[in-house]
C-alpha cells in the first residue's frame, strides 16, 4: 500500500505591470533555470505566456472611471491575469497542486479566480505586509498589486463577478495599510495576525482560530495561500519591491506551510524581485528562495490527497 503522492505544477508568471519596479518579471525565468527544480516525478513547470510583462513605468493606461486615481496598466493586468486563470482552472482540474510563482501580486486576480472556478468556496490566507484590498479610489499608486483582494471581494465597481467573500478571508504579517483597508478589515471583521503573534508556539491555538473562523459549521473546505514573499520580515528576505520590517520570521512560515499546505489546494508565491538587493544579500535570498520551495514541494509530496476535485463535493 502506497499514498498517493501529490503532484506540484508550478506556473511561472513572468509579471510586472502590477506596480512600477523592474524585476518581478524575472524571477521565474530564473527559478526554471535552477537545477534544483528541474521537472521529474511530481513536479511539472508550466511559463505562462504573458503579452507585454515589464512593469507600469511606462504604462499603456491607466483606467480612471470617475475615480480618484485609477489603476495602471489595468487592460494589461486583466488580459495576463485571463491567461493566468485558464492555467490555474486547468492544473486544479488535474487534480495537480498550482504553485503561482510571480510575478507581482497583481496575479491574485488570476490565480483565485482561476482557483474559484474549480473550487468556488475555498478559503483564502493572505501572508502579507500589506492588505491588499485598494480599490480604483484609494489606491495611493495606482498600482494593481495592491488591490487583488479589493477586486475579488466585489469592491471594485465594474467587476463582472466578485468571487472571495471577505468572510472567506484572513491575513498574516499584515503591518501597512491605508486608512481606507484597515477600515475595510475592522468593518467585515476580517481575523488577522500579527507578526508579533505569529509564533511557532503558538500554531495549535492560531489553527484552531482559523478554523473557528473559516468554518463555523465545522465543516471544512480547502484554502488557497496568498504568500507575497515580504509578509516576511526586511531582516531575513531583502529582494521584494515593498519591503517592510517588523515581519514574519521564516522559522514560522515553515511551521505555518507545514500546518496548512495539507488543508490547501494551491498557492502563490509572489513579489519576488532580486534587483532590489546586492552582492551576498541577493544570492541569500536565492538560498531562501530555494529552501522554501523545495520545502514546500517536499510537503505537497509528503501529504496524502485531503481534496481533490474528482471526489469534492458540489454545490456546497
Ligand atoms: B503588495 C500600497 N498599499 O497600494 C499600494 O506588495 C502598497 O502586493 C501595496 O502587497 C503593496 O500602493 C502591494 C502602498
Ligand atoms: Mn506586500
Ligand atoms: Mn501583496
Ligand atoms: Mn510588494
Amino acid at each position: 500500500f502506497s499514498a498517493i503522492k501529490r503532484h506540484a505544477h508550478i506556473l511561472g508568471y513572468p509579471f510586472a505591470g502590477g506596480q512600477g519596479r523592474q524585476g518581478p518579471e524575472l524571477s521565474p525565468g530564473w527559478l526554471f533555470e535552477q537545477p534544483w527544480i528541474q521537472p521529474r516525478d511530481g513536479l511539472t513547470l508550466e511559463m505562462i505566456d504573458v503579452s507585454n510583462p515589464s512593469s507600469n513605468i511606462t504604462p499603456d493606461k491607466s483606467i480612471v472611471h470617475g475615480h480618484r486615481f485609477g489603476q495602471k496598466n489595468w487592460n494589461n493586468v486583466l488580459h495576463s491575469c485571463q491567461k493566468l486563470e485558464e492555467a490555474t482552472e486547468s492544473t486544479l482540474l488535474k487534480d495537480h497542486f498550482p504553485i503561482v510563482f510571480g510575478g507581482d501580486h497583481s496575479q491574485g486576480i488570476g490565480s483565485i479566480n482561476g482557483l474559484k472556478n474549480v473550487y468556488p468556496d475555498a478559503r483564502v490566507l493572505w501572508v502579507d505586509a500589506h492588505i491588499d484590498a485598494n480599490t480604483p479610489l484609494s489606491t495611493p499608486s495606482g498600482n494593481v498589486h495592491g488591490c487583488p483582494v479589493g477586486y475579488l471581494s466585489g469592491l471594485f465597481p465594474y467587476v463582472k463577478k466578485p468571487v472571495l467573500s471577505l468572510k472567506h478571508l484572513i491575513y498574516f504579517g499584515i503591518r501597512s495599510w491605508e486608512p481606507e483597508e484597515k477600515q475595510l478589515v475592522d468593518d467585515n471583521q476580517i481575523p488577522w495576525f500579527r507578526s508579533e503573534d505569529c509564533l511557532v508556539e503558538r500554531m495549535d491555538e492560531i489553527k484552531a482560530s482559523v478554523e473557528a473562523h473559516m468554518f463555523p459549521d465545522g465543516v471544512k473546505v480547502p484554502y488557497w495561500i496568498s504568500f507575497d514573499i515580504d509578509g516576511v520580515d526586511y531582516h531575513e528576505f531583502q529582494s521584494t519591491g515593498t519591503p517592510e520590517s517588523l515581519g514574519l520570521t521564516i522559522k514560522f512560515m515553515l511551521k505555518f506551510l507545514e500546518v496548512f499546505l495539507p488543508e490547501s489546494v494551491g498557492m502563490d508565491f509572489t513579489e519576488v524581485n532580486f534587483l532590489m538587493s546586492q552582492g551576498e544579500q541577493t544570492e541569500k535570498d536565492k538560498e531562501t528562495i530555494k529552501f522554501l520551495l523545495e520545502y514546500i514541494i517536499d510537503k505537497i509530496h509528503q501529504q496524502d490527497f485531503k481534496y481533490n476535485h474528482s471526489n469534492y463535493p458540489k454545490n456546497q
